[in-house]
């Protein structure tokens, strides 16, 4: 069984927030190993990025301590708070024996086409003259000089995730154990669209270009046409043509929105026209040629046919530039389309020559025959996915392994010469350039094929690409000539329940998977998805707030741990609530676990002396109040299984331990009755045991002093008796005026209120009182109940 929480990055002061995440592994990790799994629950760090660089430039230090000196405190943290992690496979992604495999990675997805080089803008601060990642970007303001930023073009490696787009999708249905929201954020993400690619004719230029419309039905209703402004052909245009001004400063502002910015509905929308026209292949049909800035390049081909009549954003458009609208759908229900809203359903095809009458989706099939049949477009499906940038102007990240030759070009680094060190000695303050440029040593080196000098490439990878196979490593963390078995990744995974935030539903949880897939592709696993369940839990709030450093509202481990103990920290967490929920930090939850855990503990140091001359089972009839007694503990022990088991409810399964709990200190032992001595032993044990995952601490002490020699946490999960628990029903049959309307099974050491409370709770017997007076409920020796309504 192998259970993974999200490695953390190594940032300094863990909080509470942090904790949430681990101590939730560990409860089922504890567990599963009780139930005599043998589990894989490792821990590492995502150790590069970009904070230990900032961190590094603001103090002096090098990230590389920087980095330690907090894995350090993490990891002793970790520790004391309990968790059952095996640190024998620790993985760092900093240091060379892991990034020498990422970068093997790289060099296995280049060889397969999968990883490529092309241009591509970057943020850029014109001040600092540095690129920018998209976190230090602020209200499109560089962080550190507050200059407006903006973009340029720089050639850059992708993986191409693309090619994977179809299968990401297609296997979401191998993930019924991840939550929906999670599943419907990475449909979307890949953002699957079907329709047609159709050419339109430049009446001025003898060339096509092809636009991508989910809505070919729609076709007749194109009265303009639009090109993103960063469009190859704008550059055409531009030369020519009287709005050259206009249409320059379209571009600019443009590049300083971000894409939701410009395609928002509602966003204001900036267009020029060009004096072009555009020939609509489906009826001859001449339409303007506009640049506007809600038409991204990066989607389909960067260009549409306006239809303002059924899309809201080309409605917007033609409203504010005096557009004709051109209604070609109507809806099934009204009698004449709306005029003054685009309609954007699917409807009955109108004013369109033969296609009208058609519904929409007959129109969008015959439509795209016909025009594939004329040869003015084709069918075609479109991904929103885009591949994956993955390099970066940083020093600290795995050097990309590629080297560049003057005679061979791009060159890929032989496996044998891996890893790739990352020199120590550089200065990365901003310079412009990556700071990997600046060392001479690291830069000049030999072309791996004609021995000629070359020069290496200085970016460094985005650290999702360390954590797209960390999961893996684990299986086989020590090996030193290969990233992993696959004798050792396949028996291990995919894994069996990870945990973490959902803040990394798309793109961690995305990367990881193309991952899995192209090294399944590559025949070094035999599994296609890495993660079979997933469990996203909430965060801690402080204040209404997320806790966080910068808001200077974190609680520290360190603190609670020194005042109360990590039991406490850790009841804390979990007794809080469902943990898939956010919870607010509130100090009478640190009080009110700490004075459960002393409750627990003042009972034991009651009990023990009474019971310690008890030895073994009792095999006979247990007396009424020792079978009652019992009858709570493996209820108990059933409900504890059930809360944990898949459902992770372990706020419920803390409370009704309190119960049993509670159900113990007002149980007396008789001398008279020996089998009640029996009956509080059993169940002092089946306490601590259930309580063991949640607080390891304590409950090992206590049974360590209630005798037994094996530690709890290597000793059986208890198993409930399911005949201590159902032997004890009866049936009550229930008549409602009468009739019968149900036969009750009841709980015999219930009193006669607490019966009466269960009838007319069942779901059965609502039904038929539901809003009705109950003038009599009469019970008739505890075997007939009978309810008198109005
Ligand atoms: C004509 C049309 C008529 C459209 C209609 C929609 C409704 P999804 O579903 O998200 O894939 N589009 C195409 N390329 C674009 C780009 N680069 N930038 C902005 N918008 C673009 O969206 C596909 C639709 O988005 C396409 O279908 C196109 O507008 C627009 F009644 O074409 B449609
Ligand atoms: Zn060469």
């Amino acid at each position: 069984y192998y259970v993974l929480e999200m490695f953390p990055y190594p940032s300094g002061d863990p909080h509470m927030g942090h904790l949430k995440n681990y101590v939730i592994g560990d409860v089922v990790a504890r567990y599963k190993i009780r139930n005599d799994y043998n589990v894989l629950h490792p821990m590492g760090w995502d150790s590069f990025g970009l904070p230990a660089e900032n961190a590094a430039i603001q103090h002096k230090i090098h990230p590389h301590v920087w980095t330690k000196n907090n894995i350090l405190k993490m990891k002793s943290m970790l520790e004391r708070i309990g968790i059952t992690y095996d640190w024998d496979r620790e993985v760092t992604t900093c240091e060379p024996d892991y990034y020498k495999w990422t970068q093997w990675i790289f060099l296995q997805l280049y060889k397969k086409g999968l990883a490529y080089k092309k241009k591509s803008p970057v943020n850029w601060c014109p001040n600092c003259k540095t690129v920018l990642a998209n976190e230090q970007v602020v209200d499109g303001k560089c962080e550190r000089c507050g200059t407006e930023v903006t973009k340029k073009e720089l050639s850059q490696w992708f993986f191409k995730i693309t090619d994977y787009a179809e299968r990401l999708l297609e296997d979401i249905k191998l993930l019924d154990g991840w939550p929906k929201r999670v599943l419907t954020m990475q449909k979307n993400w890949i953002g699957k669209s079907e329709g047609a690619e159709v050419d339109f004719k430049i009446k001025e230029l003898n060339e096509k270009i092809p636009v991508f419309t989910t809505r070919p039905d729609t076709l007749f209703g194109v009265t303009f046409f639009a090109l993103a402004p960063e469009h190859p052909l704008v550059d055409k245009i531009i030369e020519i043509s009287p709005y050259k001004k206009r249409i320059e400063e379209l571009r600019t502002m443009a590049r300083k929105k971000k894409d939701i910015e410009r395609t928002a509905e509602g966003a204001e929308k900036e267009g020029v026209p060009t004096g072009y026209f555009a020939i609509n292949p489906i009826n001859g049909e001449e339409v303007p040629i506009w640049i506007a800035d809600y038409i991204l390049l990066e989607y389909g081909t960067g260009a549409i046919m306006g239809v303002p009549a059924h899309d809201h954003r080309d409605f917007e458009f033609a409203k504010k530039y005096n557009v004709p609208i051109r209604p070609v759908i109507k809806p099934l229900k009204e009698k004449t389309p709306l005029p003054d809203e685009p309609f954007e359903g699917k409807g009955i095809i109108i004013d369109s020559e033969e296609f009208s009458g058609l519904s929409s989706e007959e129109g969008k099939e015959k439509i795209i025959k016909y025009i594939e049949k004329k040869k003015n477009g084709k069918r075609k499906v479109n991904y929103r996915l885009r591949d994956w940038l993955i390099s970066r102007q940083r020093y600290w990240g795995a050097p990309i392994p590629v080297v560049y030759c003057e005679k061979c070009g791009i060159v890929p680094v032989p496996e044998k010469e891996l890893p790739i060190l990352l020199p120590e000695n550089v200065d990365f303050l901003p310079k412009g350039k990556s700071p990997l440029a600046t060392s001479e040593k690291f830069v000049n080196t030999i072309c791996p094929i004609c021995g000629g000098s070359a020069k290496r490439e200085v970016e460094t990878m985005d650290t999702f690409v360390d954590s797209s196979w960390y999961y893996i490593r684990y299986t086989d963390p020590h090996n030193d000539s290969e990233p992993f078995t696959k004798e050792h990744a396949d028996h291990w995974l995919p894994v069996d329940q990870y945990i973490g935030g959902v803040e990394h539903a798309i793109l961690h949880l995305m990367y990881s998977r193309f991952i899995t897939k192209a090294l399944y592709d590559m025949d070094y696993i035999n599994f296609v998805e890495p993660f079979s369940n997933l469990f996203t839990q909430g965060m801690i709030t402080k204040d209404g707030a997320k806790m966080s450093k910068s808001k200077g509202n974190t609680i520290s481990p360190e603190d609670i741990i020194k005042k109360y103990g990590a039991d406490t920290a850790r009841i804390m967490i979990l007794f809080a609530g469902p943990p898939e929920l956010d919870m607010e930090w509130s100090d009478q939850g640190v009080e009110g676990a700490f004075r459960f855990l002393n409750r627990v503990w003042r009972l034991y140091k009651k009990s023990i002396p009474i019971i310690k001359n008890i030895n073994g089972k009792y095999n006979g009839e247990f007396s009424k109040e020792s079978k009652k007694l019992m009858r709570k503990a493996h209820q108990t022990i059933k409900k504890v299984t059930q809360d944990i088991e898949g459902r992770f409810h372990f706020n419920t399964a803390i409370s009704s331990i309190m119960e049993l709990i509670n159900a113990v200190y007002k149980f007396q032992v008789k001398k008279d009755d020996e089998t009640s001595y029996y009956a509080l032993k059993e169940t002092l044990n089946i306490i601590i045991s259930l309580l063991n995952p949640f607080a390891p601490h304590i409950t090992e002490e206590l049974w360590s002093n209630m005798g037994h020699k094996e530690p709890l946490y290597f000793s059986d999960w208890p198993e409930y008796r399911e005949e201590l628990i159902e032997e004890e029903l009866y049936l009550v049959v229930v008549q409602v005026n009468g009739k019968v309307r149900a036969k009750i099974s009841i709980p015999k050491d219930k009193n006669s209120n607490e019966v009466k409370e269960s009838i007319l709770n069942n779901e059965k017997i609502k039904k038929w009182i539901e809003g009705k007076e109950i003038k009599k409920f009469i019970l008739i020796k505890g075997k007939i109940a009978n309810i008198v309504i109005s």
